[in-house]
């Protein structure tokens, strides 16, 4: 090996960096399973899409072919339809381990998952796209290169599912058509869209439920939303998952996945270049869909982006941490930037205040609840988004102030699924590997040498 001359050491890490950095590891190598990471071993035993893609981004730290075998392995069970679905299930796992399990999303359509493979049927935000170009950034080489040649037509098909599948003409935007598919599942913007749908079934849905087996149930959603969940997923797999949006009683457009898409349809172009392919589609969309976004999801009274209702065409009066992810848009309006970063700093989310990172809801709401998924808690998932838009806005000051308090979090509570913003109580699943991975990115510096004594475990 030649020497490098003329560098300066690298300086020692703090030894608590050091230590957090280390137990990131451990949690990340618990958490893999040959081809995948879980979330964490007991709440959630299988392999989630958008996780995947924030797990990616931790291996990329650590064990880069890892992160293409996590990636390849979620987009190998993409639907013959270019949907990617939410669950990949790990058939060595019990059937009844997570409800709704496999069984719950049968039968499968002809234009499903591929022979063998087992998923759900509804998507989750397309993180992917901007992930494997990170990976790739983060880990240039041959190895990269290839990977980038392989998934770029799948990552391509995925997004192309969105943009016929899911797109509302009259938006220009892309719908969901199930809360969970906005990864913030409980989320106040879906009170009342979700309101339009029966809680049927709510003491044979809470009996199938193992959430509350892992997790309290004052952090948890309630059994009537729950059987809310159920029976969209049944409609929706009952109609051959056609989306026929009209039809489904769940609608909604999301700032996030709005936001995340346009996001990754940037990415997308980058790896279209980089892998001799046209990248023009890919630009025009994310232009398109930035249009779309400011012009129906900006609510000057909230000073925040929020999700509309397509059957209603009402936007939600909720403040969510969703709608702050257009700050990932470079072509965001710079007068709706600097009121996003407004919003981020003032008394609703207070960063750089009394809260720690940014939290999921409105902490001056009526209904805010500190303890309860997604309806108040800080995640590493929205926070790593908005550290990243952050980035792209130029406030590199406040995207400090998110990583430093993440970091905070973590040190406190250990890698929690997600964080009580005021009392920094960790709350959710233990052990979790996006929390875990995402630390990784946002740890400052880069120790290599640190990592190599957890070489022989991979
Ligand atoms: C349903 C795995 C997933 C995350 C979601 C989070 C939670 C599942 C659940 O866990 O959702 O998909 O059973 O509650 O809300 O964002 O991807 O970590």
């Amino acid at each position: 090996m030649t020497a490098v001359v003329g560098l300066p050491p690298r300086p020692a890490e703090a030894p608590a960096a050091q230590e957090l950095r280390r137990t990131a590891v451990r949690t990340l190598l618990r958490n893999w399973r040959g081809r995948s990471t879980v979330p964490t071993a007991s709440l959630y035993p299988h392999q989630w899409s958008w996780d995947s893609a924030f797990n990616a981004l931790g291996w990329a730290h650590v064990a880069p072919r890892r992160a293409w075998i996590e990636l390849s392995g979620l987009l190998g069970a993409q639907w013959a339809d270019g949907r990617l679905p939410h669950i990949v299930f790990d058939p060595a796992v019990a059937e009844d381990a997570y409800f709704p399990g496999a069984w719950y999303w049968r039968p499968m359509p002809a234009a499903g998952p591929p022979p063998g493979v087992s998923t759900s049927g509804i998507v989750q935000p397309p993180v992917h796209a901007a992930a494997a170009l990170a990976v790739a950034r983060r880990n240039p080489g041959p190895e990269s290169d290839a990977a980038l040649r392989r998934l770029y037509p799948r990552l391509a098909r995925w997004h192309d599912y969105l943009w016929t599948r899911r797109v509302v003409s009259q938006y220009g935007l892309v719908a969901i058509v199930h809360p969970w598919e906005s990864g913030l599942d409980n989320s106040p913007a879906w009170d009342a869209p979700l309101r339009a749908v029966p809680a049927v079934d709510v003491a044979e849905v809470a009996g199938l439920r193992r959430d509350l087996r892992h997790a309290s149930s004052a952090h948890r959603p309630t059994d009537e939303d729950y059987a809310r969940y159920a029976l969209l997923v049944r409609e929706y797999r009952d109609g051959g998952y056609l989306d026929r949006l009209g039809d489904l009683r769940f609608c909604v457009l999301d700032p996030l996945t709005n936001a995340v898409l346009a996001w990754a349809d940037g990415a997308l172009a980058e790896i279209a270049e980089r892998v001799g392919a046209d990248a023009r589609p890919h630009r025009d969309r994310a232009r398109l869909l930035t249009e779309g976004i400011q012009e129906h999801l900006w609510s000057p009274e909230h000073g925040c982006f929020a999700a509309r209702d397509v059957h209603t065409g009402v936007l939600q009066p909720a403040r969510t941490v969703g709608g702050l992810t257009p700050l990932l848009l470079p072509g965001l309006d710079a007068a709706l930037r600097d009121a996003l970063v407004s919003t981020l700093t003032g008394p609703a989310f207070r960063l750089g205040g009394d809260a720690r990172g940014v939290p999921s809801y409105d902490l001056t709401a009526p209904d805010l609840d500190l303890g309860r998924y997604w309806r108040g808690p800080t995640w590493a998932s929205t926070n790593w988004l908005v550290w990243t838009g952050l980035h792209t806005a130029g406030r590199l000051d406040l995207a400090d102030v998110v990583a430093a308090d993440m970091i905070e979090l973590v040190a406190g509570a250990g890698l929690r699924e997600y964080f009580d913003p005021i009392t920094g109580a960790g709350l959710g699943g233990a052990d979790f590997t996006w929390t875990a991975a995402l630390l990784l990115d946002m740890l400052p510096g880069h120790s290599v040498n640190l990592l190599s004594e957890f070489v022989d475990k991979w």
